[in-house]
């Protein structure tokens, strides 16, 4: 049980269906569970770009920072390097974070700053209606690819693997308490942590009849071992009759960007006259 209301009133235009509501729903559940355990919801900050995803920051009542498209993790590692003590929990889009601010992941995966990225991954541009993403299937046909794409899609976890995330794991949101599982460790995880959600779009990609038959966690699976968190990795090559593992890939324990640079800590009155401070220098 939590003491506040943890969905706000501001009224809610995802389209019915759409996966966005799952991942929602299950984020309320782990911030609840740990306001459960004695645990302030004032140490959880919560920081989305600008796309269907990123309205979560509207409808989830916890602190929360609307950046721009693809800015979501900058943002964030500014957050976590000025007060280490926060919880940050980024919640991308696949445009937001695989395309305009794709540099920015790489870098946050590679220094590990201490942040959790949840990518909702519905595969398109859905907020700007249809257009494709890179991780979009090749053939995707969309308002700009009529056609269909001829591009091939990008892996994240792949590339979350050879960028240095020390966290990196594959959701559905039709496997809702799988899901928790993977975010809740995302969140405890010291160092940086990614989760790429397989996020049904209601309307523009609904893909959910491809994914169901296909999607399953390998029981074997060693999360410590790099090679073969790279293999599983590149099992699902997006041809039809592929196989899509779900779970953590890999985990392993590194110092933090936060660690590493010492930063320092400091209490809540040091950090308003630190900024008091800052603003009074500009004038
Ligand atoms: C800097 C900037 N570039 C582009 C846009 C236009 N834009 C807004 S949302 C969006 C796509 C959102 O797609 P995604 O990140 O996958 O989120 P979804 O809507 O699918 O949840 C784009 C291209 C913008 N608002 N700002
Ligand atoms: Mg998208």
């Amino acid at each position: 049980m939590t003491g506040r209301a943890l969905i706000t009133e501001v009224q809610n235009t995802w389209c019915p269906g759409c996966g966005n509501f799952t991942i929602q729903h299950t984020l309320k559940t782990i911030l609840a569970e740990r306001e459960a355990t004695g645990r302030s919801l004032d140490d959880v900050v919560l920081v989305s770009g600008i796309g269907c995803h990123a309205k979560i920051a509207d409808y989830l009542n916890i602190n929360s920072f609307y950046t721009l498209h693809g800015r979501t993790i900058p943002v964030a590692t500014g957050i976590k390097l000025a007060n280490p003590d926060l919880a940050v929990i980024c919640c991308c889009g696949d445009g937001d974070c695989y395309a305009e601010g794709l540099d920015h992941l790489i870098f946050a995966a590679k220094r590990n700053i201490d942040i959790t990225v949840i990518v909702h991954n519905n595969r398109v541009y859905g907020l700007t209606t249809g257009q494709y993403t890179p991780t979009s299937p090749l053939g995707f046909r969309g308002k700009s690819t009529p056609l269909g794409t001829a591009e091939f899609p990008l892996n994240p976890v792949e590339l979350m693997l050879a960028s240095g995330a020390t966290y990196i794991a594959r959701g559905y949101t039709k496997k809702m308490d799988q899901l928790k599982t993977l975010i809740r460790g995302g969140i405890d995880h010291p160092g940086f942590s990614f989760i790429d959600v397989l996020q049904i779009c209601a309307t523009f990609f609904p893909a959910a009849d491809y994914y169901t038959p296909r999607v399953y966690e390998p029981g074997d699976h060693d999360p410590s071992r790099f090679d073969l968190a790279c293999a599983l990795a590149r099992k699902w090559d997006y041809n039809a009759d592929a196989r899509i593992a779900l779970g953590v890939f890999y985990r392993t324990t590194f110092p933090s960007f936060n660690e590493r640079l010492g930063t320092p800590k400091k209490s809540p009155k040091e950090r308003e006259q630190g900024i008091r401070d800052l603003l009074a220098s500009r004038i």
